[in-house]
């Protein structure tokens, strides 16, 4: 069996990004592996945050885990917080990461381009992620592309750690999904679709009314040559949209193309309307019950239980092999 490890940050309305990057994978996976999934409070706090919607946000995050299939009985849910080992392990894991390359990460770079100052939590933040992953023997990380680089480190931590101390971690894998792993702005698919953007039209939380869901689909971006074809480059609207649909149908790209010949944007756009609302109605319908359950503060503590037995074992052999503390 293997381990898997993701987190999701309580920082928002979870968007079709995420779901379709990150979150339609972890149900899957939990069949065949050990699977965690965390819901990272202390990566949130790496930009200011309000104490009473973090807390609100935590158990938004919990209920849609288990809203999107996650079941609780199989999979280790927790927060990240309620083990303290993360924060220990990710004090370490700073100490064997160099300045040059926390520098080099392109979501330190995006998040502190033009601000004067920024809080020094963005930039070892990618070291605590690798400390998220690595405390847990993680052979797979399923996410969305953004994470590609920050996997890229956490391997490099791994192995630099290994190669200084002794086999001390399992050096993890990404796992990314073909048409879901970047899903990108409604209005603008030069960006990557964010919870930060102003515009509401810009991004589908998976919450949203389906009026919403078809006032964003059907205002979307596209261009003036009016046919459905997949081009990052040239249409990058209508792209990210068959992305989409690719997504939530199971179809190829191909198919898609084929299927649309002849028709224009707005014939694609009102299937795509139809196919977005369906595939998240089980998920908001299923989120309603969890999200004011007793049940769920007492699932999340025994995910943290568990996930600690786990953490402290590892903690144990990191203390061991950088030689801190007592005999
Ligand atoms: P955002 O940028 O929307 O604030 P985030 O990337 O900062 O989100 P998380 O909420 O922690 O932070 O992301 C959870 C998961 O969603 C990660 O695996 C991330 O790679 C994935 N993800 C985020 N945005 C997208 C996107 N636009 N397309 C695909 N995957 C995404
Ligand atoms: N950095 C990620 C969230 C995250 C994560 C992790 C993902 C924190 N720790 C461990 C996978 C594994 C993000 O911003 N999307």
């Amino acid at each position: 069996m293997k381990r898997v490890f993701s987190g999701v940050q309580p920082t928002g309305n979870i968007h079709l990004g995420n779901y379709l990057g990150a979150l339609v994978q972890f149900p899957e996976l939990q069949q065949d592996n050990e699977c965690l999934y965390c819901i990272v409070d202390e990566h949130a706090i790496t930009v200011p945050q309000d104490p009473k919607e973090l807390k609100k946000h935590i158990l938004d995050v919990a209920a849609l885990y288990i809203a999107v299939g996650i079941d609780p009985k199989k999979s280790i849910v927790f927060v990240q917080s309620e083990v303290s080992a993360h924060a220990e392990l990710g004090w370490i894991l700073i100490c064997a990461s160099n300045t040059g390359e926390l520098f080099r990460m392109t979501q330190f770079k995006a998040k502190s381009h033009g601000k004067e100052s920024v809080g020094t939590g963005l930039l070892t933040y990618p070291a605590l992620m690798a400390a998220d992953i690595l405390l847990y023997d993680t052979d797979i990380v399923p996410v969305g592309n953004d994470q590609k680089q920050h996997i890229e480190l956490t391997r490099d931590l791994a192995i630099r750690v290994n190669n200084k101390y002794g086999k001390t971690f399992v050096v993890p894998d990404g796992r990314f999904l073909k048409a879901g792993a970047r899903i990108m702005a409604l209005d603008d698919p030069t960006a990557k679709m964010s919870k930060s953007a102003v515009n509401e039209m810009s991004r589908i939380s998976l919450l949203d009314e389906p009026s919403k869901i078809k006032k964003a689909i059907m205002r979307a971006t596209t261009d003036s040559e009016g046919s459905v074809r997949f081009d990052m480059e040239n249409k990058p609207g209508i792209s990210n949209l068959m992305n989409i649909y690719s997504a939530f149908s199971g179809k190829s790209l191909e198919d898609i193309e084929k299927d649309y010949e002849g028709h224009g944007y707005g014939d694609f756009k009102k299937d795509l309307v139809e196919l977005t609302v369906d595939g998240l109605a089980p998920i908001k319908a299923h989120y309603e019950e969890i999200r004011y359950s007793d049940e769920l503060v007492r699932t999340l503590h025994e995910g943290a239980e568990r996930a600690d037995a786990i953490a402290q074992k590892t903690m144990k052999r990191v203390r061991e092999k950088f030689g801190l503390g007592l005999e």
